[in-house]
């Protein structure tokens, strides 16, 4: 089973002039314990290249590498797992084309977090939970609510994502979810490491009163 507490995402568009992997390995050495490769505008070649950096760096740390998308890529570079939204190939195709790999899959409402535990998903995103400009189709807030419920009734890991930072992550976690994932704060800060330090630090209940 997979399990981690902190899942960085690749987001280039926030870090111009600092190398992709550098930033990754500063999310990591602060305590990101899952990297997911997820780009949007790479063409296939350029796809290629950046992944098979990432599960070289992702593989000499000992953390899954999840790819967002691609699962040609994904298998081309023998990352851990791929992410899907709700728009791609259903649970079920995936499954026969990664076979053990983890599978991820993004959920906004708990119709789909049952669905995808029933179908075998490895772990469900439960968002977003704020506003994002992160993600340009992004769906309405889902709010702190939705942490709650899916804590009630998945038993699959879940990881609360969307607008997540370190001045509301406290009360993500009193909300129930003990996994957090952020694009913007982590790889948008001058220090990656310290931001995923102080994540960590506030989902080990060490963050003090808010
Ligand atoms: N899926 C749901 S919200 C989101 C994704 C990929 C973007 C989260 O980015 P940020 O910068 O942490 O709000
Ligand atoms: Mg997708």
């Amino acid at each position: 089973m997979v399990d981690f507490r902190l899942y960085a995402i690749t987001g280039e568009t926030f870090h111009p002039g600092r190398r992709l992997v550098d930033v990754m390995e500063q999310a990591i050495r602060g305590g990101a314990d899952i990297v997911q490769f997820r780009d949007k505008t790479s063409g296939r070649e350029e796809l290629l290249r950046k992944a098979a950096e990432l599960r070289e760096l992702t593989r000499r740390y000992g953390i899954p590498f999840i790819v967002n998308d691609h699962v040609d890529i994904a298998m081309e570079v023998d990352a851990d797992g791929i992410h899907l939204g709700q728009g791609d190939m259903p649970i079920s195709e995936a499954r026969k084309l990664v076979g053990s790999k983890i599978i991820g899959i993004s959920t906004h409402a708990i119709s789909e977090a049952q669905l995808a535990e029933a179908e075998g998903a490895d772990y469900i995103g439960v968002g977003p939970i704020y506003a994002t400009a992160t993600k340009a189709d992004v769906v309405d807030p889902v709010g702190l609510s939705y942490i709650r419920e899916v804590a009630g009734v998945i038993k699959i890991p879940f990881v609360a994502i969307g607008g997540i930072k370190l001045g509301n992550v406290e009360e993500v976690i009193r909300a129930g979810a003990s996994r957090v994932c952020a694009v913007s704060e982590i790889v948008g800060s001058p220090d990656p490491e310290a931001v995923c330090r102080a994540f960590i630090h506030k989902l080990e209940g060490r963050g003090g009163a808010a």
